[in-house]
C-alpha cells in the first residue's frame, strides 16, 4: 500500500479516448502528485465529439469496487464523474454514507459528453439530488448542468449568481458554478459556500475544442483536498491546472473528419 503520497479515488465512467472521465482523473491525480484509485461505473465507446455505445457496470459491481478500495487504501478525498443510472447513484451514495462523513466527496454532476451526446439516464436527476447531493462536500456544475438541476435561466453574471446561490440554498453544500465563456474574455467560475461568493477565474482559450475539462477540474480539486488543502486553495490550484492543460492540448484536428 501507497502510503507516502496523498490517495483519491474516482467513482467515473471510462472514456476510450481518454480525454475524459476516468482515464482524466487518473491523468490527473499522476500529474499532481496524488495516487489515485477508481471504482468505474460505466464503459463508453467514443471519440471526442460522439459518442457511440454506453454500458453500465452492475450496482453490485460499483458498490464492491468502493468497498475494496476503501477498506485498503488511506483514501482521502474522492470524486464521482459519470454515474450512468439511478441504480447506480443510489449504489454510490450508499456505499458513501457507509464510510462515515470523513472523507470529502466533490460530486462532478456529469450529465451530457462536451458534443451534447446524452451520458446520464434521465430519471437518475432525481437520484441525484436525493441520495448523493446531500453527502457531497462540493458540487461543480457548468451551466448547462446548472439549468438542467432547477437554478433557473443563466444570461449573463447577475443571473449567474441568482443561480448558484439558488442551488446553495436548494442542496445546502458548497457549489462551483463553472461559467465557460459566459462572461467574454475570462473563464469565470463562482463558488458559493458558507452564504459567501467567490470568484475564480482565467483567460479563456480561444478556437480550442475541449473534451474532459469538467473531469480534468474536478479531479484537480479532489487532488488538493486529499492533500488537505482548504477548499478554496484546492479551487485555485485547480483553475490553474485546468488552464494550463487548456492550453497545452492534444490537437485532435478537424473532429468531423474523423470516421465515427
Ligand atoms: O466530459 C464528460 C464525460 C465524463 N465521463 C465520461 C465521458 C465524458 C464525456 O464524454 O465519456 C466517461
Amino acid at each position: 500500500m501507497i502510503e507516502s503520497i496523498p490517495v483519491a479515488l474516482t467513482i467515473a465512467g471510462s472514456d476510450s479516448s481518454a480525454g475524459a472521465g476516468i482515464q482524466a482523473d487518473l491523468k490527473t491525480f499522476s500529474a499532481v502528485g496524488v495516487y489515485g484509485l477508481n471504482a468505474v461505473t460505466c464503459v463508453v465507446a467514443e471519440i471526442p465529439g460522439k459518442v457511440s455505445r454506453i454500458e453500465p457496470v452492475s450496482a453490485e459491481m460499483v458498490r464492491e469496487q468502493i468497498a475494496v478500495l476503501t477498506k485498503n487504501f488511506p483514501v482521502r478525498a474522492m470524486k464521482t464523474g459519470l454515474l450512468c443510472s439511478a441504480a447506480i447513484i443510489s449504489s454510490v451514495a450508499r456505499s458513501i454514507v457507509d464510510l462515515g462523513p470523513d472523507i470529502p466527496l466533490v460530486v462532478d454532476p456529469v450529465i451530457t459528453a462536451t458534443g451534447g451526446d446524452r451520458l446520464l439516464d434521465p430519471n437518475a436527476i432525481d437520484a441525484y439530488q436525493k441520495e448523493l447531493f446531500p453527502i457531497a462536500s462540493l458540487i461543480t456544475p457548468n451551466l448547462d448542468e446548472a439549468v438542467q438541476l432547477g437554478a433557473g435561466k443563466i444570461r449573463d453574471r447577475k443571473s449567474m449568481e441568482r443561480a448558484g446561490q439558488k442551488l446553495a440554498d436548494k442542496f445546502k453544500t458548497a457549489i462551483l458554478l463553472k461559467g465557460g465563456h459566459l462572461s467574454g474574455k475570462d473563464a469565470v467560475d463562482l463558488l458559493f459556500a458558507n452564504g459567501k461568493i467567490q470568484e475564480f477565474s482565467a483567460p479563456f482559450i480561444r478556437n480550442v475544442a475541449t473534451h474532459g475539462t469538467g473531469c480534468t477540474y474536478s479531479a484537480a480539486i479532489t487532488a488538493g483536498l486529499a492533500k488537505g488543502l482548504p477548499l478554496t486553495d484546492a479551487i485555485s490550484d485547480a483553475k490553474r491546472f485546468v488552464t494550463g492543460a487548456i492550453r497545452n492540448h492534444h490537437r485532435w484536428g478537424d473532429v468531423h473528419a474523423l470516421k465515427h
